[in-house]
């Protein structure tokens, strides 16, 4: 039990497992790890599938033959272990050159050179079988709001996103584009802070049909807002392509926890979500073992992902199935067909019989809702006593 098998569809970034454990005051504390080495690792632990960015696979400034080298290899380690790599995405923020921005840099040698690197990703990607590609946009943001930029940059990134998905299509490839807000981090405010926002951006593209999410819990989280209600409205809008599962407390620094290490409650409600949407993309895990780790904590953490993922699955199927929180869920939907009836799309005489309608104004003030019973359970589930 909670073992988890490809059918999970679980996956790792090479940054997320090969995290080197650097941060703004800190040296690495950990070697890189070789990707044909986590390519083995990722499978024995039964995950389906690793994703990358171009410079994880790559590094910057790798001679051709070398490149070919490189990804041969890597595609050999894919075959032996049936991993797959559902997603890419290019590195659009170690360069210094990004340093202002990279599709949104004021500099347009720096714009093109950013839409020429994601081009030459999404080659590779096509190359290893990649069907999503992400665009994280963390560069894409200012400190000094003097320079007006921000009167500029939707168009910028409307005409670079327009660039991709037409590149994509010219060479058939079935890319479909996951775009990942956060709202700070590296830049002091990053442009497409929110999943709101990145949703209506999408419908002023010229192939919106191309575009959707990549939500992450720690992005939103570190917004002040509710993940699980951002990740219902993806799923409403159908545009829930990829998501990034971590942890993360609000109100601080990008801290990539191990999935529902923190605010467990979150967690449990996510899962409940994901497992009944239909969404059958892949949980990708963008989170990081704790610099305190070697690499025998990298894979702990790793594990543990998966399997709090599980055990929550397994913990939100038990909570629908209780026949109390079943009886508690009808009487909180309860519907009396004489309100019914004045409800629904406008017709004239539905809008003259609700202004002739008589309320149970007494009732309805008094109504009690129940939900401290309902939620008290909720907590009995995640603590296992039920
Ligand atoms: C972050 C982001 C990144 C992106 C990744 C894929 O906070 O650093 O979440 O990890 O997800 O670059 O585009
Ligand atoms: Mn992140
Ligand atoms: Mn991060
Ligand atoms: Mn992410």
């Amino acid at each position: 039990m909670y073992e988890p098998r490809p059918e999970h569809k679980f996956t790792f970034g090479l940054w997320t497992v090969g995290n080197v454990g650097r941060d703004p005051f800190g040296d690495a504390v950990r070697e890189r790890l070789d990707p044909v080495y986590v390519v083995h690792k990722l499978a024995e632990l039964g995950v389906y599938g690793v994703n990358l960015h171009d410079e994880d696979l790559i590094p910057r400034g790798t001679p051709p033959a070398e490149r070919d080298r490189i990804v041969h290899r890597f595609k050999k380690a894919l075959e032996e272990t049936g991993l797959k790599v559902p997603m890419v995405t290019a590195n659009l923020f170690s360069d210094p050159a990004f340093k202002d921005g990279a599709l949104t840099s004021p500099d347009p040698w720096v714009r093109a050179y950013a839409l020429r690197k994601s081009l030459e990703t999404m080659d590779l990607g096509a190359e290893l079988g990649a069907e999503i590609y992400v665009v994280w946009p963390g560069r894409e943001g200012a400190e000094v709001e003097a320079t007006g930029k921000v009167r500029k940059v939707w168009g910028w990134m409307r005409e670079a996103l327009d660039f991709m998905a037409a590149y994509a299509e010219d060479q058939g490839y079935p890319y479909r584009f996951a775009l990942e807000p956060k709202p700070n981090e590296p830049r002091g405010d990053i442009y497409f802070a929110t999943v709101g926002s990145f949703l209506a951006f999408i419908q002023t593209l010229a192939r919106p049909e191309r575009f959707g999410l990549n939500p992450e819990f720690a992005h939103e989280t570190m917004s002040g807002l509710n993940f699980v209600h951002a990740v219902a409205q993806v799923l409403e809008a159908g545009k829930l392509f990829h998501i990034d599962l971590n942890d993360q407390r609000m109100n601080r620094f990008d801290q990539d926890l191990r999935f529902g290490s923190e605010n467990l409650k979150a967690a449990f409600f996510l899962v409940d979500l994901l497992e009944h949407s239909g969404y059958e993309g892949p949980r990708h895990f963008d989170a990081h073992a704790l610099r305190t780790e070697d690499e025998e904590g990298v894979w702990a953490f790793a594990k543990g992902c998966m399997r709090t993922y599980l055990i929550l699955k397994e913990r939100a199927q038990a909570f629908r199935e209780d026949p109390e929180v079943r009886d508690l869920l009808a009487a909180y939907y309860r519907e009396d067909p004489e309100a019914v009836a004045y409800l629904g799309p406008y017709s004239r005489e539905r809008a003259e019989a609700l202004k002739r309608a008589e309320f149970p104004l007494e009732a309805m003030r008094k109504r009690g809702y129940d939900l401290e019973r309902l939620d008290q359970l909720v907590v009995e589930y995640l603590l296992g006593v039920r």
